[in-house]
């Protein structure tokens, strides 16, 4: 699988995961995404892009917000078009943030939690967050523009421990910054 690739197009990233057991509380996993200025990539988000905020020029487009995993196939999916984007964007960091309303909630209490990044026919990665079981929240991919102004894909799986909120505004900061 490559974890590289150039020339991104129109790009979507499928989340799946499984209800939790009858009586057991809902889990709500959340597609994010953070675009970054050109000229401070890890720094303050220019804007974000999940259930409750849209992208401004509709370069990024999220089809609605699953609360529980019920349904076949993907259970969120968001497209994006890096390259559609205004060249004053640099980076676009994309992840996967669950609900912390009732409890403590990590990758490893959530059954069967997925994210595949697909290019067409092509997938790009696909990440299952065992390497970030512990954490509340994960980064999945980031898409970045190259010097030649071709965005590419890198798969960049990263845990953090907090809530979606803060975990939107800090997911494409430099890690140990
Ligand atoms: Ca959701």
């Amino acid at each position: 699988m490559s974890t590289f690739n150039k020339g991104i197009g129109r790009v979507q990233v499928q989340l799946r995961w499984d209800p939790s057991a009858k009586g057991q509380v809902d889990h709500d996993l959340d597609l994010v995404a953070a675009t970054y200025f050109a000229a401070d990539p890890t720094g303050e988000p220019a804007y974000l892009v999940h259930f409750d905020s849209r992208s401004p020029d509709g370069t990024i487009f999220l089809d609605h917000d699953n609360r529980t995993g019920k349904g076949l196939g993907a259970d969120e999916i968001m497209t994006l078009e890096p390259g559609r984007l205004s060249t004053e964007y640099g980076r676009v960091v994309v992840g996967v943030a669950i609900q912390q309303r009732a409890a403590h909630i990590t990758f490893a209490d959530v059954a069967n939690p997925g994210a595949k990044v697909i290019e067409g026919y092509t997938q790009l990665t696909d990440v299952d967050f065992t390497e970030v079981a512990d954490a509340t929240a994960a980064t999945v991919g980031e898409f970045i523009r190259n010097r030649s102004g071709d965005w590419e894909f890198r798969r960049l799986v990263r845990g953090f421990d907090t809530d979606p909120q803060s975990f939107a505004r800090t997911m494409g900061s430099r890690p140990g910054a």
